[in-house]
């Protein structure tokens, strides 16, 4: 027994120490913003001529997010910041597409490693209207990558959409709603250390943006909070009584006021008749006392004024009594 104990400890003391040996990946994020400050303040700037607006309209998350509006053909409209340069760069929104690009046209996304999406130099994402189908796709240095089968992105929803700037493995990809949609292994030669979010070369097209996230690893999607159901107003429960000392029920009180009536007609027929004597004394005491003790008793409701005057009583009986003794 003693030596499966040992074992069992060494076990796991030996896991433990393999354990520590595996390098644990970190993440690390390096930016966020949901919008709620209701402004730009987290990012250097904004960018282009298209509107950039925080709004209320449809939260992913909280209640601001923000308002990309190209107002027109080709028009930029941006934020970007800088970022701690990394070789591997997540860059993670929720997009909501207010409304689609027109026939054979395209409309870009985000960007790493540009403060415009569309410049050709960084990575971005776009979605192109091929004919009423719609693609997601990804351009890095100009060079263009859409998915081989049209996801179909339709307005009103939002899509957890993450691009990643990979300079280590020279590697692109876009997941939509966590699924690799598009993956391209275009050399890249920088550590990137600007990040944009919003449109560039779009013709008047919206879009919505909340819950970004960079990162050096995955983000994913993140839920929406479940609305909290109201719980229901707790009655306050009504604090028990402390248990009163039961109070005896009728029997009880009419054995009591026997009792008493009893030692009354005694008391009354020896106080009338009687021969006074040290016996008769004794006893109107021990009746005082128990008329006492059961007149302070509040168990019974009807002792205390039987109590009480039994207990006068046997004062009068008590002194009477003396007072013939000594005649
Ligand atoms: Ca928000
Ligand atoms: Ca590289």
């Amino acid at each position: 027994m003693e030596k499966t104990k040992t074992k069992i400890l060494l076990l796991f003391i030996s896991s433990l120490m393999f354990l520590s040996l595996i390098p644990m990946v970190s993440a690390e994020e390096l930016f966020s913003d949901d919008f709620e400050t209701n402004n730009f303040s987290e990012w250097d700037n904004t960018e282009g001529t298209g509107s950039k607006t925080i709004v209320t309209t449809q939260p992913y998350l909280g209640t601001y997010h923000a308002l990309f509006n190209s107002n027109g053909a080709g028009i930029e409209a941006t934020a970007y910041v800088g970022i701690t340069p990394s070789p591997i760069i997540y860059l993670r929104t929720y997009i909501q597409i207010v409304n689609l690009p027109a026939n054979n046209e395209k409309m870009y996304i985000n960007s790493i490693g540009t403060d415009t999406p569309a410049s050709g130099t960084g990575l971005a994402l776009y979605v192109f209207n091929n004919a009423g189908s719609y693609y997601w796709g990804l351009v890095y240095n100009a060079q263009e990558t859409s998915e081989n089968t049209a996801s179909n992105p339709t307005t009103g929803q939002y899509y957890c959409v993450e691009l990643l700037y990979d300079n280590t493995n020279n590697l692109q990809k876009l997941y939509i709603n966590e699924v690799e949609k598009v993956s391209t292994t275009y050399d890249i030669t920088n550590d990137a250390s600007n990040v944009a979010i919003g449109l560039d070369y779009a013709n008047n097209i919206q879009i919505y943006i909340d819950s970004v996230v960079i990162s050096t690893t995955l983000t994913g999607e993140t839920p929406q909070p479940t609305a909290t159901p109201t719980p229901n107003p707790t009655e306050t429960p009504i604090p028990t009584e402390p248990a009163n000392i039961p109070i005896p029920e009728l029997p009880e009180n009419i054995f009591v006021a026997l009792v008493i009536a009893f030692f009354f007609v005694v008391f009354a027929t020896v106080f009338l008749f009687g021969k006074p004597c040290y016996e008769l004394i004794l006893i109107s005491l021990l009746i005082m006392a128990f008329s006492i003790v059961i007149g302070a008793m509040i168990v019974i409701p009807i002792s205390p004024i039987i109590g009480i005057f039994m207990a006068v009583y046997c004062v009068i009986v008590f002194v009477i009594n003396v007072l013939r003794l000594q005649v």
